[in-house]
């Protein structure tokens, strides 16, 4: 993922003693957990029987979000200089109701749920988070896309003066971050437009006031602080097929069979992990869900669609 950096390096890994003692502290909780949190339905799906949830301090610290800069830490050390309310999203293209809505107008009325999900990044860590949000769907038919939106395309907010990895000439990307789906993934039970985590808002490291969540998918798909809904029949092109597309592609599925050029994805670190322990798991096709999703990709080669 990171251009100057290999993922893989030492430097990366979460080594304090404090991810020790936080792991040591949740897996006492863990009984506890497993009775109180239990919910039903869709939300355990892809749930495996040794997942437990990542720390709190480790899902909002360690973070991936280069408009605030490429190291893990940056993120929460910058991002609350970005300024979320008001939040204003436009919605475009092939739908019936376009324009500029409020942030809170959009997800009025709509219920918010609580989804524990795997949460695989390219880089080949892993995180179990309960995040609370919306079905995708749920919001998107709100504007009554037409039948030739075969796509959904999102964009990050582009705002340099409260986001410092936009500044200057030191990124290679091309913002605004986007990302999309296929209309049918956006409209998958489980693809979920995220507002908050651990049963509170979204810290802005993590992509307040929202994000998508694509739990099938690798981390880069669920692109963050969302300002921008455009429904469209071509594919869009996301950043990272646009900076490297022999590396990453659009659909981005967890897949352990298909290798990133730089490194295999066959097993992934599930944090906390460091150095000296190295909490290597192996990963799963679809990251789990392939109960729920390898349907939508029958017939399609996946070597070919990565
Ligand atoms: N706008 C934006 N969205 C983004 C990113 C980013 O750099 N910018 N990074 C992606 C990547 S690579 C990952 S792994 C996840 C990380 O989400 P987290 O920090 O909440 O764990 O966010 C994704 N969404
Ligand atoms: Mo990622």
């Amino acid at each position: 993922m990171l251009i100057k950096q290999p993922p893989d390096i030492p430097g990366s890994e979460i080594t304090s003693e404090q991810a020790f003692l936080n792991r040591r502290q949740f897996m006492k909780q863990g009984a506890i957990l497993g009775a109180g949190v239990g919910i039903g339905g869709t939300a355990q799906a892809g749930l495996q029987a040794d997942d437990e949830v990542t720390p709190e301090a480790i899902v909002t610290s360690y973070n991936n979000f280069y408009e605030f800069g490429t190291d893990k830490s940056d993120p929460a050390k910058y991002a609350h200089e970005m300024t979320i309310d008001p939040w204003t999203v436009e919605v475009s293209g092939k739908a019936k109701k376009t324009g500029k809505f409020a942030f809170e107008d959009i997800i009025k009325g709509l219920d918010v749920e609580e989804r524990i999900y795997r949460f695989r990044c390219v880089e080949a860590w892993s995180m179990v988070v309960p995040w609370n949000g919306i079905p995708l769907k749920k919001i998107l038919e709100q504007f009554e896309p037409s039948g030739d939106a075969k796509f959904v395309e999102f964009r990050t907010l582009v705002r340099p003066a409260e986001m410092r990895g936009q500044r200057g000439l030191f990124s290679s990307i091309d913002w605004p971050y986007l990302e999309g789906l296929r209309m049918d993934e956006a409209y998958h039970p489980l693809t979920l437009m995220v507002t908050g985590v651990f049963g509170k808002d979204l810290p802005n490291q993590n992509g307040a006031p929202w994000r998508l969540m694509v739990p099938w998918k690798y981390g880069f798909k669920s692109v963050k602080s969302i300002v921008s809904i455009r429904f469209t029949d071509r594919q869009p092109r996301n950043t990272w097929q646009a900076l490297q597309p022999s590396e990453y592609g659009f659909y981005a599925n967890v897949n352990p069979e298909v290798s990133h050029p730089r490194w295999s994805q066959a097993r992934e670190r599930r944090l906390p992990s460091s150095l000296f322990a190295p909490n290597w798991r192996p990963t799963l096709p679809f990251n789990g869900y392939a109960d729920e999703v390898a349907d939508l990709y029958a017939g399609m080669d996946l070597s070919k669609f990565y």
